[in-house]
């Protein structure tokens, strides 16, 4: 592995040392984060999809650490949910509401806090919001979304351009991951965000692993075939379907598909335009692998429900493919820091940016307060703190982050910040401490938009959950719903109407008007 030239010790720290920074003892901090990992494709949360596709060294930070069961975001898109981990602040506080532009940049990050503390920060990988990372020593960030091959990256360095560099995304992060910890000042702690592209639409695999799950027919989950009986306008008008809206070609790496049955295949061109940054003997390696993958499909001509199961085990298998390379990262960082002797005074910290459907509903994509996409995986290991093989259901949710970095760091949070430090749970055994909150507070502003989900807030306790669908435009007209996951886990059956809800309906309603009120919360 080449190690790029590194400038850490050349950047002029950005503000004075607050007097005691420099203890030793304090822990170094990292946060792992892919894009759009469902909690269902990690083995150590026990879904029925990843008993054939085990993740061993994502399963490895929960045994020896902490795992989340009722982590969730404020709002299930990416650049919403990265505005929340590095401000603490709920959407419309930290202004990134939508997945655009909307980074309020006079709002303080939790690297410029760590920053000034005498942390050295780093982030690699995905930033995706439109500004340019502050409060870092160092950063090496992908254009935009990032690509799969060869991506594009930006460092301090390259003044603003975003260079090629040669590799896959998710061996890309790892190696820049482990040459920020390489090269630091070893007299100060480090605050390293790892932030993944993968697994992110449209799944494409390092190229050994591609194909590595074809011997496998994956269960499908058990709504697949859900009609949104009893649900309003939203669950009907979602573009996010995997019969209806996943393509042939761009998501399931089927070129010529729509030619060959005489349409115009929606995003049809980018098939070409992910494997364009490829070497050509690269390319001819994927086209070939896709190729022979693909016969036996071009061959049956597969149609209706037949073809849909097609596209289900196509999506999952490349999918879980991408994980592949995640989970051999993370086994490689914790392998680094153990040699290092770093492993016990890091808290090494996995998470997703958001949930996402692997079949549930019928769906991909993510946006919707309902739990695939809702919750997110968290996986915390630091032994100094977390008894291993702890299993916590307290409610955490992405506002967290940043006041909980900062406690671990000894720095009080900024009064502004809305998340709460869950160190009081960390050092519980993951019970949730008295007074602990009972509530979190949902919502998704991104409509109209790709995907069609139509905006909604929303008020979850585990297990009722109230959400308030609107459209902005007032076209559709807003509805409530009401889940009671106690009895419906799936979240099936909406019971706003019913008699024996009718008081969990009045105290969750007091809830939400309580979380706008109290938040301010100007658009509903
Ligand atoms: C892209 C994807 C969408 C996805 C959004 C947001 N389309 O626009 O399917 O919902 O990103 O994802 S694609 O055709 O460009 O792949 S997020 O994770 O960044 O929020
Ligand atoms: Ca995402």
């Amino acid at each position: 592995m080449t190690r790029p030239k590194h400038i850490l010790t050349m950047i002029p720290m950005a503000a004075a040392i607050a007097p005691g920074a420099m203890a030793q003892n304090r822990p170094n901090i990292i946060h792992i984060m892919s894009d759009d990992h469902a909690y269902q494709a990690i083995s150590a949360y026990g879904d029925q999809l990843s008993e054939h596709a085990p993740t061993p060294n994502l399963d490895r930070l929960a045994s020896e650490g902490m795992m989340f069961r009722r982590a969730y975001v404020e709002n299930s898109l990416s650049t919403p949910s990265r505005a929340c981990l590095f401000t603490g602040l709920y959407s419309h506080q930290n202004g990134q509401r939508g997945l655009g532009r909307g980074i309020d940049t006079t709002k303080t990050f939790v690297s410029e806090i760590l920053q000034q503390n005498g942390y050295q920060t780093g982030v690699v990988g995905k930033w995706h919001m439109q500004c340019t990372p502050k409060g870092f020593d160092w950063y090496e960030v992908f254009y935009n979304q990032g690509e799969y091959y060869n991506p594009g990256v930006k460092t301090p360095l390259t003044e603003g351009r975003y260079e090629r560099q040669e590799g896959y995304a998710t061996e890309l992060v790892t190696e820049k991951a482990i040459s920020f910890i390489e090269n630091r000042d070893t007299t100060r702690p480090f605050c390293l965000f790892v932030h993944h592209k993968a697994p992110h639409r449209n799944w494409m695999p390092a190229l050994k692993y591609i194909g590595l799950f074809d011997d496998i027919e994956f269960p499908m989950p058990d709504t697949f075939y859900d009609d949104y009986q009893g649900r309003g306008a939203a669950e009907h008008q979602q573009e996010m379907s995997i019969d209806k809206d996943m393509t042939m070609e761009y998501d399931l790496h089927v070129p010529g598909w729509g030619a060959m049955h005489g349409f115009d295949e929606t995003y049809a061109e980018y098939w070409g335009s992910s494997i364009s940054r490829l070497s050509p003997e690269e390319r001819e390696y994927v086209e070939q692998t896709y190729a022979r993958r693909n016969a036996e499909l071009l061959e049956k001509d597969l149609k209706g429900d037949d073809l849909v199961r097609w596209k289900y085990q196509r999506y999952v298998r490349d999918y879980l493919s991408v994980i592949r390379s995640v989970d051999d990262s993370v086994g490689e960082l914790l392998e680094y820091l153990e040699a290092q002797g770093l492993l016990d005074n890091t808290v090494v910290v996995y998470t997703s940016d958001q949930g996402f459907y692997m079949g549930e509903h019928g769906w991909f994509d993510k946006r919707f307060m309902f739990e695939e996409s809702f919750r997110t995986p968290l996986l915390i290991r630091y032994p100094a703190m977390i008894k291993p093989g702890s299993v916590s259901d307290a409610l955490v949710q992405n506002i967290d982050f940043a006041p909980t970095y900062l406690d671990l760091a000894g720095i009080e949070k900024p009064e502004e910040m809305v998340g709460t430090s869950i160190v009081p749970v960390l050092k519980k055994e993951g019970k949730s401490p008295r007074r602990w909150r009972r509530y979190l507070y949902y919502h998704y502003y991104d409509y109209p938009a790709e995907h069609n989900v139509l905006r909604h807030d929303g008020v979850f306790d585990k297990r009722w959950k109230l959400i308030h669908f609107y459209d902005p435009e007032g076209k559709v007209p807003s509805y409530d719903e009401l889940f009671d996951l106690r009895h419906d886990p799936q979240e099936l059956r909406n019971v706003i109407g019913e008699r024996s809800s009718r008081r969990a309906l009045r105290r969750l309603r007091k809830q939400l008007e309580r979380f706008r009120t109290e938040q301010a919360i100007d658009e509903i």
